[in-house]
């Protein structure tokens, strides 16, 4: 699957923005101006002082292209409004990391030492490990990139943290903690924020956050840091690179929560790195029936997307996503136990493919003692489809030839066939996604899916913008209501769960005048 520069695409400016005005990164948004307030008053009420500067990064919401950051093919989120901010004080003489919370009875304060090379604690999973991650994933950047920026004696911070994007929700607070915490510790170590390049930042805090334990792939980081006003963003990897992508006029993307609280972290050996590890099976069997060597295979084919070359060798030169999809469906089975999957591959599993990952292991000893019949076909299809979804996407937005209702309606139609294909073949949707989104399509949605790894969180629709009234007001009669009745839901909180967006900025550091 390849892809060529259309007409309305442009890359995004490099390096991290430096604002000394609110304003310039929250134009005309309301309460800006408080929250930080209510943040600098936590800070001097915890530590006595205020902080010397802000680093803030959003979450995002992703349009297309899921389950497949980790195979290696792009996909297409937008940074939304809500965002983390961390702001910070250096600690001469210390040698410790204070980490608060402005919602302190929720997140309560934790210390680590200024040490590096800590380990995260995995077992006792905590909202501060996102930091420490972040802080250790700062630390790896600078002794790669910048080792003249390596302080002897790394520099006691305290810090208060303050989150807006719900978690657990499929809108990536995580990245936003990581990203927002490691431009904080990069630039209390001393290092410019000119200096600082948006797509390394994204690429570090992508290896950071696996230390929580997930072993994620790269879209969340890389859009949280690149994100640009008013556009969405293909995002590609290896290396990390994205271009914008102007979407037509005319339609507006909602946000609805389902409610159902997915937390990755905790789910992760039956969830997501179950997902990552049947993708790199589904990937290595493939190649061998493709004529690979098993030794070759097992050495060199990490994703579904190194398997594409051969797919072409064999299909005089094709390689786009239904063509992929028929060698799936010709070479691959529809599900394996884990004794066929040793026979095929000649030995433990674990040893063979996983060593050194800790979070595929766990999913794999969890896989056994389930006895869980491994779905490859199934899996490997969901990734080649969408990955061609995704191309086609950023084809429909560039395409000036066709009215934007057309492009806007064609854009609608893939992403009902992206949740088709995350329920159905990918198996992370859930009833209550599942009912958001025949509701979202009973109201007049011109599409609508999951977004974010799902099994929960959120689903994202694409809506006319002379319909988003009417949208709006009957997904909260159908979906909402029953429930602020029922009281699992305050009528209050309906904003943050049910809300219009479009595509904000990236990260910034912040140092208010
Ligand atoms: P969420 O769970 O929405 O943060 C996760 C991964 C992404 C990507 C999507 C599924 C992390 C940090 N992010 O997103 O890399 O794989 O699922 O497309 O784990
Ligand atoms: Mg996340």
């Amino acid at each position: 699957m390849a892809d060529k520069e259309g007409a309305l695409s442009f890359k995004p400016s490099p390096s991290v923005p430096l604002y000394t005005d609110l304003g310039a990164v929250y134009k005309g948004v309301p309460g800006v101006e408080d929250r930080y307030k209510q943040i600098t008053e936590s800070f001097e009420k915890a530590y006595g002082a205020a902080p010397e500067f802000y680093a803030r990064a959003p979450g995002r919401v992703n349009l297309i292209g899921e389950h497949i950051d980790y195979e290696g093919y792009g996909v297409l989120p937008m940074a939304i409004r809500q965002d983390t901010v961390v702001a910070v004080r250096r600690v001469p003489g210390s040698s410790e990391l204070v980490i608060g919370n402005v919602e302190g009875d929720k997140y309560p304060t934790q210390r680590f030492p200024a040490d590096p090379d800590q380990a995260v604690d995995v077992a006792n999973h905590s909202w501060a490990n996102y930091f420490v991650s972040a802080y250790k994933g700062a630390f790896e950047l600078l002794r790669a990139t910048r080792p003249e920026d390596v302080p002897q004696q790394a520099a006691g911070l305290e810090v208060i943290v303050h989150g807006q994007v719900p978690t657990g929700s499929g809108l990536s607070s995580s990245a936003a903690i990581v990203c927002a915490s490691m431009l904080a510790v990069l630039s209390a170590e001393g290092v410019k924020h000119e200096h600082l390049d948006k797509a390394a930042v994204a690429e570090a805090a992508c290896k950071a956050e696996r230390y929580v334990g997930v072993t994620s792939g790269g879209m969340d980081q890389a859009i949280s840091m690149m994100g640009q006003q008013g556009v969405a963003m293909h995002v590609e990897f290896n290396p990390v690179r994205g271009v914008c992508v102007v979407l037509p006029p005319g339609a507006t993307f909602v946000i609805a929560n389902s409610l159902a609280v997915s937390n990755k972290a905790e789910t992760a050996p039956k969830r997501y790195n179950l997902r990552v590890v049947e993708c790199r099976l589904a990937a290595v069997l493939l190649a061998m029936a493709l004529g690979m060597s098993r030794e070759d295979a097992l050495a060199k084919v990490r994703t579904l997307r190194d398997v594409e070359p051969l797919i072409a060798a064999a299909h005089s030169g094709q390689h786009d996503g239904a063509t992929c999809a028929a060698a799936v469906a010709e070479h691959l089975k529809e599900s394996y136990t884990l004794s066929e999957l040793e026979d095929a591959l000649g030995g433990k599993l674990a040893d063979l493919l996983f060593t050194g990952e800790p979070g595929s292991v766990r999913a794999l000893q969890v896989a056994e003692k389930d006895k869980y019949a491994f779905p490859l076909r199934k899996r490997a299809v969901h990734v080649y489809t969408e990955a061609q979804r995704v191309l086609d996407f950023r084809h429909v937005c560039e395409d000036a030839s066709l009215p934007a209702a057309e492009r806007l309606a064609k854009l609608g139609r893939l992403m009902s066939d992206s949740h088709a294909s995350c329920a159905d073949l990918y198996g992370c949707s859930c009833a209550e996604l599942d009912t958001l989104v025949g509701i979202a399509k009973e109201a007049g949605a011109l599409g609508a899916r999951l977004t974010g790894a799902g099994w929960g969180g959120c689903m994202v629709s694409l809506v006319k913008d002379e319909q988003v009234e009417a949208f709006v007001a009957a997904m909260r009669e159908q979906y909402y209501k029953p429930r602020v009745d029922s009281g699992s839901l305050a009528a209050s909180e309906l904003p943050e769960v049910l809300f219009a967006t479009q595509a904000a900025n990236g990260a910034a550091l912040l140092v208010l005048q």
